[in-house]
């Protein structure tokens, strides 16, 4: 049966498919509706909870998977960073059950804090990263991720961008690979410890790990060469692939599904059999670094396509093709529309007395934080999740004893927001 699923509905089925039973996220466009699909449509065969914030929703999987059951996390690009303590230990411990934490990125601050390259974790972590072109990779590109997590005794990052996330294509819908559950606690102390006795002589464990799954990538359903025109080899992966695709459907890809490590053999192979290597590729040289560290000449990657912001399909076409896309020009005079709070918001009244008070208001993630635009105009500072009220406290330790009232700092912080920290 087919259906037409976002990306994330589709990851929400493959984990289906791939028979996790376990489940946990904090929310973060672009990644929400992943566990917002599994506990509402495959419930109850995966247990699902949303976590306070990222690091225990990767925890929580994390020991899911040392009880020996398939476990997923989800969160946003900047949830990996909350995340990120534990990812870096369970890179050292390996899995029971396989582990898979998705990772979703946001190029062009859709509605993010930042614009960073997540896929630089799977480099940091010394893990695999799996990333999909459309819905139907996601679903089956996950199934893999999960089998490669227990092949090779890692957590897998499994990255997408909001256009891969939010964007429907059709999906072939398979059965679920039920895994029997555990029937008792396995304990293995050098495993699961990471005393440093126990974690040293996990390193040089990992450096082969990511030997053997650079000799996996040649071989590997998520990685394939589909030959054409022999004048320009084009690698790429996630939408970028499907953008360059379009423009030159007839050029010969290298399209990578595990971009780290990626497969040196099979990138040696299609680089030695056609005249130029082109890497397209959003945000961060990523793939072009890699490629280059194989010594391998790229005759154009991030000087064409910037290392900032979202590529499109018009600007990647104009790129290879040296043809502009002809498009009809945007309407002229449109009102502008910015974001603001709702007309009855709870907010609104705090943010007006806030504003006739004068003071310095140290702000946080949310509706909130539109406090600092118009007609506010009462909101000062903004970091991450959480830093609020820490950052109030900075700034009232450096400040001292004032006079001047708008010299004070105020915090807001939202209830959610509260939580996560
Ligand atoms: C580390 C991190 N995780 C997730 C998000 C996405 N995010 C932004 S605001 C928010 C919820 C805020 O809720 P709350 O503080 O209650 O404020 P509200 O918007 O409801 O006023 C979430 C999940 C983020 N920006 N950063
Ligand atoms: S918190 Fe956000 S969604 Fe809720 S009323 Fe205010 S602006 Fe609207």
């Amino acid at each position: 049966m087919k259906e037409v699923l976002s990306g994330n509905e589709a990851i929400a089925r493959g984990a289906w498919e791939a028979g996790v039973r376990y489940a946990a996220a904090y929310p973060g466009t672009p990644s929400t509706e992943i566990l917002e699909t599994i506990g509402s449509r495959y419930k109850p065969d995966i247990y699902s909870q949303w976590s306070p914030n990222e690091k225990v929703a990767l925890e929580t999987a994390v020991g899911a998977s040392m009880a020996g059951v398939r476990a997923l996390a989800a969160m946003k690009h900047v949830g990996v960073n909350v995340a990120a303590d534990p990812l870096f230990t369970a890179s050292y411990t390996g899995v029971r059950g396989g582990l898979v934490l998705v990772t979703a990125d946001d190029p062009n601050l859709h509605s993010s804090q930042n614009e960073q390259d997540n896929r630089n974790y799977a480099r940091f972590a010394k893990i695999p990263l799996v990333e999909p072109s459309d819905s139907h990779e996601a679903k089956e590109f996950l199934k893999i991720a999960f089998e490669i997590s227990e092949e090779f005794d890692t957590p897998v990052l499994f990255r997408t961008t909001t256009r891969i996330s939010h964007s429907k294509s059709i999906v072939e819908l398979g059965d679920r690979a039920e895994k029997p559950a555990p029937d008792h606690l396995e304990r293995d102390v050098k495993k699961f410890v990471m005393l440093p006795a126990y974690a040293r002589p996990k390193h040089p464990r990992i450096e082969e790990r990511l030997r053997k799954l650079r000799a996996y990538g040649a071989t590997s359903p998520l990685n394939r060469i589909e030959w054409g025109d022999t004048s320009i080899g084009i690698i790429a992966s996630g939408i970028a692939y499907q953008y360059a695709k379009e423009a030159m459907p007839n050029a010969s890809f290298l399209k990578l599904g595990l971009t780290y490590p990626i497969p040196d053999e099979l990138v040696r192979e299609f680089a030695s059999k056609v005249d130029q290597v082109v890497v397209v590729e959003e945000l961060d040289p990523f793939l072009e670094e890699q490629v280059r560290l194989l010594g391998i000449e790229v005759a154009h990657g991030k000087d064409w396509f910037p290392i900032v912001g979202e590529l499109t399909p018009d600007f990647v076409a104009e790129k290879l093709t040296g043809r502009a896309a002809e498009r009809q020009p945007a309407a002229q005079g449109l009102p502008v529309r910015p974001p603001v709070l709702c007309p009855g918001c709870s907010h609104r009244g705090v943010f007006t007395v806030l504003r006739k008070l004068k003071v310095y208001v140290s702000g946080d993630i949310g509706c909130y934080t539109l406090g600092a635009l118009p007609p506010f105009e009462a909101l000062h500072a903004c970091l991450c999740m959480g830093g609020s009220i820490t950052m109030a406290h900075g700034i009232s330790k450096a400040m001292g004893e004032v006079t001047d009232r708008k010299d004070r700092t105020v915090a807001v912080i939202g209830d959610s927001t509260f939580f996560h920290s």
